[in-house]
């Protein structure tokens, strides 16, 4: 037994944890243990490489890895992993995260990133997609997902709210 969370959620910067904490929601919800790190692929190099390297050997399993703007992070830890990688896009001031977006998705062959939405819909899908990935060896969580998925759709009613009539 190891008390290494199963999933890394590693963001580009502080500013991109409102935006990450919805893939840490997602992962509490189905009680799927997570570590969330600030790693740079800009200002903290080192710090990029030696989470990337180590991964593996800590007993990570699968990593989230956000960041916006120039967003390198995702591919360059997925250049030095073969844990799967799943990409999410920050929506950016600038350019509404269009730019995190084609960062992370235009990986060359070969070094893949599984890229999710740009925003906060993406960060949950992507705590999602974790679980998913994880529940392949995992009857319990997969129990759990299922369940969650359940609800969802229970929760979906068939007609939206009557208005008040005007006039
Ligand atoms: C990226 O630059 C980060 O992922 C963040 O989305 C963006 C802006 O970072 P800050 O200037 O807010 O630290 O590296």
């Amino acid at each position: 037994m190891t008390d290494q969370p199963q999933v890394a959620i590693v963001m580009g910067s502080t500013s991109d944890w409102p935006t990450m904490k919805e893939a840490a929601d997602a992962l509490d919800v189905l009680a799927v243990s997570h570590e969330d790190l600030i790693v740079s692929a800009h200002r903290t190099p080192d710090r990029l490489y030696e989470f990337a390297k180590g991964a593996r050997a800590r007993g990570v399993k699968v990593i989230i890895a956000g960041a916006g703007g120039a967003a390198h992070l995702p591919g360059m830890v997925a250049s030095m992993t073969s844990l799967p990688v799943l990409g999410v896009p920050v929506q950016s001031k600038t350019l509404s995260g269009l730019d995190s977006l084609l960062s992370i998705v235009q990986m060359p062959k070969g070094v893949p990133v599984g890229t999710l939405a740009i925003g906060t819909a993406g960060a949950a899908n992507a705590g999602l997609l974790a679980a998913s990935i994880l529940s392949i060896s995992d009857q319990d969580l997969a129990a759990r997902l299922d369940a969650w998925r359940q609800a969802q759709t229970d929760g979906v009613v068939e007609c939206p709210p009557s208005q008040p009539m005007t006039d």
